[in-house]
């Protein structure tokens, strides 16, 4: 008998999250299949080649895995580059694919939500300019509607686009994604057509499908001023949050897509949300610095003595993530804790991780705060971008070579999370009793 257990209310979604790109295999007729291929794009040349062969058929073995692991829904998205694999054909062939994997879901008793972008684009789209091209938005939405129509028997909670503003600055401000740009008025151009096709597409979904639930995944990292009573770190603290966090965020309230630089309007964006989805990994201190320049006069780094994953891409702050669904509530929408996970290959930090991030979720739901689920990120070992295999995010690991499993421990933690829909005394006891006396202090 556990001394005391955090309970989630009933219903609520459990679940980890994928990408097409990242687990499929062979999506060859995409940007960042392209983008692989050029000489120092991704870490240690690496590529993501069969990935986790999702399209192989592994689908179903990982899938097993989180139904026996007592998971009740998970987070995919679907390849525009498969679904459209040239501007004039639509491949029927691809969407029955799909429909076998939903179906597989409802098998398992995973409820599926479905992603439609997350980061890679088909070859022909990216070259007529991607999001930077204002015809976009509405190719994007016939595709949306073109794919709802062929799997709405399967769902009706859909997800647009996944992290828009990470999705902007990594390709066209900081440059590792495709195309590798950094110009801030194609990274605010590309942000505002981004609005424009997750608004049109939100009608669409809604045209097809009335009960739909539409969101999108925000990516969200809060900033706090290094020095919170210094004047100048305030402001950089907030100016920066503006632009990284809010601004694309608050048009979907207001239709003003405020840029800090720039405003544009789009009005057509308010209220085209049924819920929020947050995604949070971490958090950073801001330090205003006249030196910085490209870097709009600030420094950014994690809060000191925070523990750092393996490759130093994410530092352990779980306050982070009471203060991002505290963020969330201005929708007053439901909210769906869409991402959250650490690259841990060892899995010496994940259990600590988990327990302490999940902890924070339960406390925002005591608050009644509207928290209806958790997707971790991720079930098994995925293609990390620009980062390549350097970082191992899933529950389970993967050999890349020989496509096997390697069950880590923490599959077992989050097992126990999901099964009694609570988080226990005894649970943290046998993962991680530091964290005992914090927990459950008495
Ligand atoms: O792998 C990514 C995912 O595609 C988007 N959110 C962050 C994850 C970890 O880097």
């Amino acid at each position: 008998m556990p001394q005391a257990i955090f309970h989630f209310p009933t219903g609520f979604l459990w679940g980890t999250a994928t990408s097409s790109h990242q687990v499929e295999g062979n999506n060859r007729n995409n940007d960042w299949w392209a983008w692989e291929e050029q000489p120092g794009r991704i870490l240690n040349g690496h590529r993501s080649g069969l990935a986790c062969d999702w399209w192989g058929g592994r689908w179903r073995e990982d899938l097993d895995r989180a139904r026996e692991t007592g998971q009740n829904a998970h987070r995919l998205s679907i390849e525009w580059s498969r679904v459209q694999p040239s501007a004039d054909r639509w491949d029927e062939d691809a969407l029955d694919h799909y429909r076998t994997i939903l179906r597989g879901m409802h098998e398992r008793g995973l409820m599926p939500i479905v992603n439609f972008f997350h980061f890679s684009l088909p070859l022909w789209l990216s070259e007529q300019g991607g999001w930077e091209n204002d015809d976009t938005p509405a190719l994007f939405a016939r595709y949306v509607r073109k794919s709802v129509e062929a799997l709405r028997e399967y769902t009706s909670t859909w997800m647009t686009i996944n992290e828009p503003n990470v999705y902007a600055y990594e390709g066209y401000l900081v440059g590792l994604f495709p195309p590798g740009k950094q110009d801030l008025q194609a990274t605010m151009k590309v942000l505002y057509n981004l609005l424009r096709g997750h608004a049109m597409a939100y009608r669409e979904i809604h045209n097809v499908q009335r009960e739909a639930r539409v969101g999108l995944a925000l990516a969200v990292r809060p900033l706090r001023p290094a020095g919170p009573l210094t004047f100048l770190d305030s402001v950089a603290a907030r100016l920066g949050s503006q632009f990284f966090n809010d601004a694309f965020a608050d048009a979907l309230i207001d239709g003003k897509l405020n840029m800090v630089f720039k405003t544009f309007r789009v009005p057509e964006a308010a209220g085209t949300q049924d819920y929020v989805g947050v995604n949070y990994y971490t958090m950073d201190l801001v330090r205003f610095n006249l030196l910085r320049r490209k870097d709009f006069f600030t420094e950014r780094f994690f809060p000191p003595g925070a523990e750092l994953s393996d490759t130093g891409f994410i530092a352990n702050v779980p306050e982070g993530m009471f203060e991002t669904i505290r963020w969330a509530r201005k929708f007053k929408l439901p909210i769906l804790v869409t991402e959250n996970g650490v690259e841990d290959a060892d899995d010496h930090l994940r259990p600590r991780y988990l327990i302490e991030h999940i902890h924070q979720v339960w406390r925002a739901v005591n608050y009644n705060w509207p928290v209806k689920g958790y997707f971790h990120w991720t079930l098994v070992d995925n293609f990390e971008w620009e980062r390549g295999w350097t970082q191992r995010f899933g529950l389970w690991g993967l050999d890349v070579d020989t496509q096997q499993r390697i069950r880590r421990r923490s599959v077992d933690l989050y097992a126990a999370i999901c099964r009694q829909n609570a988080l226990s005394s005894e649970m943290v006891e046998a993962f991680v009793p530091a964290l005992l006396p914090r927990l459950f202090p008495g």
